[in-house]
């Protein structure tokens, strides 16, 4: 049979290495899902239950791997369906590819059946979008798409018209200006380095600076021996934006946690008072945990140079990929002998770490969510790719999810999502056959898509569900209450149960409400092969509180419960048993 324009395409897509696509079907996309089925022993099609759920994935896929991640779906409503898991790959700067269908090519514009011009529709999204017009436009079109969404970390988007996959390869000669094969398809990343006086400027400061502190991002991933290195030399903590946790193992004397509302004290505290600030590979977006500007002298490596400066005035620019400016700085930046600084921060770390073991050791009902967030440490794998949702839940997994070895972890950062828990677990399940999976997600974000789920048990994928249940979207109830002095309102949740729904899907369901009992439940269900879904039930009332709260939050807190917060003697309970130590 003669082969069609979307065999043209699979084909092109295996030369670039594209391994697995998530999708699903519809009939604007009939002609390239033939050409899957024809090609199906050399790339995997993953079929999932939402159209969003396949961008997700294909974004997961990305962030697990740093390669491309590729998304299909059919015209009109499928392709619509992608859009949040796109924005999702282009505000953390992820290459992906989409694929989809449109109505047939002399219909286009005629208000025909699904005809959505997708296109049009992505423009905001894509770093590259273009119809494909025939057969001699294929190779020019794919390689062009991956190429830039590698070259720009970004989204790529391809539509085809529904008639025009089908054609046969052969049906018309290249237009006299498309010379056959002229593209190519390899792609390598830029790996320049500052400029011999730029390394020595950053390193004169680095050694001039009394009180150093380092903040990694994504960027620093493959970093982390020399992260290290640079911070035990300096003596300066190390602190991560969300996505960078994992850069380096928690454990790590250096290391103070997380930053922002969702990070810890000590590393609030080492923004607040360094002389010297160091930005490895990140764009942690929130000003106010930043120094103030004038405060540090502030040294920044990023690989895209329209990020330097963007959150802080730099003083030396490093454009570059992180590990080889590192290995180039290293050599330059001298042994520190006074580490007083780094002491300091780390004795408020041991009060800090004593606070979170307290709040994590409550053997009392309801359940707090930090206690069973805790216990997960003893069940996790050296290599084990811990990928959090969105909600109350993060603060919890980046406070107390340990980062260690080869562990990775990552979950939504700049568009903060809800739902992509169970679609990133799936897209870092093909990305990393053979290695277990959390998936650490609220009631709010597993409903969202709990589709998935049928879609983890289909494919046998090794993934550990951890809904924490509170029966709320807790954390927009708490920014009502505590960020607006609002009473909350339209945050209850109706209340399922997740484990009867594990097992209808097809996969074993725990419940989890009584910490005596949480640690032997886990074990009982990370010995499961493959998929299990275990339902944390636990205290509604229990505030993800900042490092350290500032007095106008208080009085925001207690001004809303004052305004009728029908929870407000369950709030107060609570708050008054934490006792609240994070009051500046
Ligand atoms: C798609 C989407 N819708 C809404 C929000 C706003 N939002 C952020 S967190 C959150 C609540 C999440 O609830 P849940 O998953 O139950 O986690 P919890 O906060 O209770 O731990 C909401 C509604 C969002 N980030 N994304
Ligand atoms: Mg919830």
């Amino acid at each position: 049979m003669a082969k069609t324009v979307a065999d043209l395409l699979v084909e092109r897509l295996l030369d670039w290495g594209v391994k697995v696509i998530f999708g699903l079907p519809g009939d604007g996309i009939n002609g390239f899902f033939e050409a899957l089925r024809q090609h199906q022993d050399k790339i995997q099609f993953i079929q999932v239950r939402h159209e969003e759920a396949a961008a997700f994935a294909a974004c997961g896929y990305a962030k697990t791997t740093g390669s491309l991640g590729v998304c299909v779906a059919t015209s009109g409503p499928g392709g619509i369906h992608l859009l949040n898991g796109l924005y999702d790959a282009k505000y953390d700067g992820q290459p992906v590819l989409a694929i989809t269908g449109h109505t047939f090519h002399d219909l286009i514009g005629t208000h025909f059946q699904q005809d959505v011009d997708l296109d049009k529709v992505f423009m905001d999204v894509c770093e590259y979008n273009e119809r494909l017009m025939g057969p001699n436009h294929v190779h020019n079109i794919v390689d062009e798409a991956i190429r830039t969404a590698l070259a720009r970390r970004g989204v790529a988007h391809v539509t085809i018209p529904k008639d025009i996959q089908e054609w046969p390869s052969d049906l018309m000669k290249p237009s006299t200006m498309n010379i056959p094969h002229h593209s190519g398809d390899n792609f390598a990343p830029a790996s320049s380095l500052p400029s011999r006086e730029l390394l020595q400027q950053a390193a004169d400061l680095l050694n001039q600076g009394k009180k150093p502190a380092i903040l990694v991002g994504r960027g620093a991933y493959r970093a982390r021996n020399e992260v290290l290195q640079v911070a035990e030399k300096l003596g300066a903590p190390i602190i991560y934006a969300l996505l960078g946790k994992g850069v380096v193992p928690d454990e790590h004397p250096n290391v103070t946690g997380g930053l922002g509302l969702l990070g810890t004290a000590p590393s609030m505290d080492a923004m607040k008072e360094c002389d010297t600030f160091f930005i490895i590979g990140s764009n942690f977006p929130y000003q106010q945990f930043l120094p103030q500007p004038g405060q540090a002298k502030c040294m920044q490596i990023d690989i895209d140079a329209a990020r330097i400066g963007l959150r802080y005035p730099v003083d030396v620019p490093l454009v570059g990929d992180t590990r080889r400016v590192l290995e180039a700085l290293i050599g330059m930046v001298q042994p520190k002998s006074d580490k007083s600084f780094l002491e300091k921060i780390q004795k408020n770390r041991d009060e800090w770490d004593k606070l979170m073991e307290e709040r994590a050791s409550r053997m009392d009902k309801p359940m707090k969510p930090q206690v069973v967030t805790k216990l997960l440490n003893k069940f996790l794998a050296d290599d084990h790719i811990i990928i959090s949702d969105c909600g109350t839940v993060t603060t919890w997994s980046s406070r107390y999810i340990k980062m260690r070895d080869r562990q990775m972890f990552t979950c939504t950062g700049m568009l903060a999502t809800m739902a992509n828990g169970l679609p990133y677990s799936v897209g870092a399940a093909f990305a990393h056959p053979g290695r277990q999976i959390l998936c650490y997600i609220g009631d709010g974000g597993f409903t969202m898509l709990m589709c998935e789920l049928a879609t983890i048990v289909k494919y046998k994928l090794p993934v550990k569900v951890v809904v924490i249940k509170n029966n709320t979207l807790g954390q927009i109830k708490w920014e009502q209450i505590v960020m607006e002095s609002n009473p909350e309102f339209g945050c209850d949740l109706h209340p399922i149960d997740f484990a009867k729904y594990a097992e209808a899907v097809g996969c074993p369901g725990f419940t989890i409400d009584d910490p005596k009992k949480a640690e032997a439940t886990l074990k009982e269900a990370f010995a499961v092969q493959g998929p299990a879904v275990i339902q944390a039930v636990v205290d509604p009332h229990e505030p993800p509180m900042p490092g350290h709260v500032q007095m106008s939050q208080a009085y925001q807190f207690a001004k809303a419960l004052i305004r009728g917060e029908k929870y407000a003697p369950e709030i107060i309970k609570t708050v008054l048993e934490n006792k609240i130590k994070e009051v500046v």
